[in-house]
Formats: C-alpha cells, structure tokens, sequence
C-alpha cells in the first residue's frame, strides 16, 4: 500500500459506555492497519500524560475536588493542547485511531446536568472526526463485564444517564456497532468501517472542525 503523496490520515473516534471495549479494540485496530500497511496510531482521552492530564487523572481517582464546569474545561483544554500535533499526523498521512473524543466531554458533563450547549462551546475548532463508531453496549452489560474501576463516573445509574446524552450526540453518520457481540466479531466489523474511511480520506479531503 504505497501512499500517494496527497494522501493523509483519517481521524477514527471510539465512543462508548465505560467497559464498552474502546480500548481493546483500538489497539486491534492499530495493528491491522499497520499490518495492511497504512500508518497508524492509537491515542485516548484523556491524555494523562500532559499537565492538565495529571490533574484530570487525580479527579477521576477521587484524588481532588473540582467544580464541574472547571474539569469539564479541562477535558476540552487536554483535546486543544493534543490539536496541532493530531493535525501534523494527519497531514504526514498517520491514521488516529482516538478512544474517546469531545463525544464523551460533552455527553459524562451534560449527564451531570451541564448545559448541553454550554458543554460544546469549547470543542467548536478542534478536529472534526472524519468518523465516529459508537460501541453500543446495555449500561446493565457493561456493568457485568469484570466490574468498574473504582474512578468517579464508573457507576451503573450515572452511565444510564451518559448513554442517554450520547443517543442524543449521535448522527446519521454514526456507525454504532452492537459491543455486546464476542470480540471478534466486534473487530471484525469495526475493521471494516475503519478501513473504507482511511481509503477515502487518502483522496486529498480535507480534515473539518466542530461542530458542523
Ligand atoms: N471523560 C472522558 C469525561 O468525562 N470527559 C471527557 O472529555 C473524556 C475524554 O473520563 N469515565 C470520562 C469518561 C471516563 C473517564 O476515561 C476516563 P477512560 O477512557 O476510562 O480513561
């Protein structure tokens, strides 16, 4: 797979319930890919290892107190301090495979009772996705699946609660894949979609923003 030189990389999010799958599946993902020969990478939000990362972290393991409109500016200022670099990978031709995106910011915020417009005022300008899978899974589901972490968020009613405001972010052009089936099959699946959208991004179109 010789990469003609206008081609660039697609931007691929995972969204989806806590315990959904996002994480196994996007190292998969990133796998085959790069078997196939296309350049990829596998990232996740939060990005922890920044600044505001660390202190996203120490809020989500109950280390600190924050107001919710502060750590929801947080998880979007963690999304801009990863947005020109996410464009040069783009550009250098780099496909990002991204477990978790501005989908989550706006949907575990507005599920504590933010304003929904409130919570995408600050994503308007970062990198619009040029494709979005929701891993769609019961919260009761996920629930079973070897128990929540202890971080704040990884509760059965507050994840009823997000997966409603997500039915509400999502659009036609979500592709929403049933989570509940065996990994595989998920993969299988996911592989599919994920690379039809890498070959139609190499054909020189350009990369969009939110919210459009
Ligand atoms: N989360 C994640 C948010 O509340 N807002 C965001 O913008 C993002 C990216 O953080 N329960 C929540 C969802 C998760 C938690 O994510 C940590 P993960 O994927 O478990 O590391």
């Amino acid at each position: 797979n010789n990469l003609h030189s206008d081609a660039r990389g697609a931007l691929i999010v995972l969204e989806g319930l806590d315990r959904s799958g996002k994480t196994s599946q996007s190292g998969r993902l990133v796998s085959s890919l790069n078997g196939l020969g296309y350049p990829a990478e596998s990232w996740r939000f939060p990005d922890r290892d920044t600044a505001v990362g660390k202190m996203i972290s120490s809020y989500l393991s109950n280390q600190s107190q924050l107001d919710d409109h502060t750590i929801h500016l947080l998880f979007s200022a963690n999304r801009w301090e990863k947005r020109s670099l996410m464009e040069a990978k783009l550009k250098s031709g780099t496909s990002l495979i991204v477990d978790r995106y501005s989908y989550s910011g706006v949907a575990f915020s507005s599920a504590k009772g933010l304003d929904i417009e409130w919570c995408k005022a600050p994503e308007v300008g970062l990198l619009a996705p040029d494709l979005v899978v929701y891993l769609d899974i019961p919260p009761e589901k996920a629930a079973e699946r070897g128990g929540y972490g202890g971080e704040r968020y990884e509760k059965l009613e507050f994840q009823k609660n997000v997966a409603q405001y997500y039915k509400k972010l999502s659009d036609a052009s979500w592709k929403i894949i049933d989570a509940c089936q065996p990994m595989e099959d998920v993969e299988k699946q996911l592989k599919e979609i994920v690379l039809d959208c890498v070959k139609s991004c190499q054909n020189g179109k350009s990369v969009s923003q939110l919210w459009l």
